[in-house]
């Protein structure tokens, strides 16, 4: 039986609005220019990373690490009001029943998530006590690309990389499965990434997906 391993927002649950918005709310307030095509290259990068990211456009006096730290508390902060505000509707019936279907049909279940909010999002969508294994941005050094967090996820399940099938919508996320020696499902964005092994356009397709 094969494990899979699902990424968190754009595969289950779709934070990255509210993710736009904390940053942007930064942004402004710095005067830094920040749009949803510079968001787009946020998704599945750590927070530290977007930070980064978004800082190219920032044309003030040099910051130190504890003014960026700073920032991504504020960012997070409003990121965190953001998510209180969701419950179990935010979590699609296609998602739901294609999870207990997989998981009828005998194979584990975890997270492999960069988010250090995972757990949180979990429990406001009423999933807290779902998954086999929750591997998440709490519990690594090196963020995706690197395989760190779906190493550990396969770990945490008892699983060998090679039994296990990643679910990703990020380039970074789908490099990190192969990377990992593991099955590279890509949905979203990372279903037109030429190193993803399957493509799929809806949720519901992952039980189409041949050894499952
Ligand atoms: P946090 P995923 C990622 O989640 C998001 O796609 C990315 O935009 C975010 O920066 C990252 O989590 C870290 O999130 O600030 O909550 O720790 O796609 O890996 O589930
Ligand atoms: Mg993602």
């Amino acid at each position: 039986m094969k494990a899979f391993i699902f990424d968190l927002d754009g595969v289950l649950v779709f934070t990255d609005k509210f993710h736009y918005q904390a940053w942007k709310a930064m942004a402004d307030r710095m005067g830094i220019y920040f749009d949803e095509t510079i968001n787009n290259r946020l998704r599945g990068v750590s927070r530290a990373d977007s930070l980064e990211i978004i800082l190219e456009r920032y044309e003030g006096v040099p910051l130190t690490q504890e003014d960026k730290d700073a920032l991504m508390e504020e960012k997070n902060n409003t990121y965190r009001e953001l998510l209180a505000t969701m419950g179990p509707s935010d979590m699609s019936d296609e998602v739901r029943s294609t999870l207990d279907e997989l998981r009828l049909r005998g194979h584990k279940l975890a997270i492999g998530s960069s988010s250090k909010n995972t757990k949180f999002i979990l429990e406001q969508v009423g999933m807290g006590d779902y998954f086999d294994a929750v591997s998440d941005g709490t519990n690594i050094t090196r963020s995706k690309p690197d395989p760190e967090v779906f190493l550990k996820a396969a770990e945490f399940l008892g699983e060998s990389p090679e039994n296990c099938i990643v679910v990703e919508d990020a380039h970074a996320g789908i490099d990190a499965a192969r990377s990992g020696g593991m099955t590279a499902v890509g949905i979203g964005e990372a279903a037109g990434y030429g190193k993803t092994d399957f493509p799929i356009k809806t949720f519901s397709d992952l039980l189409k997906v041949p050894a499952v």
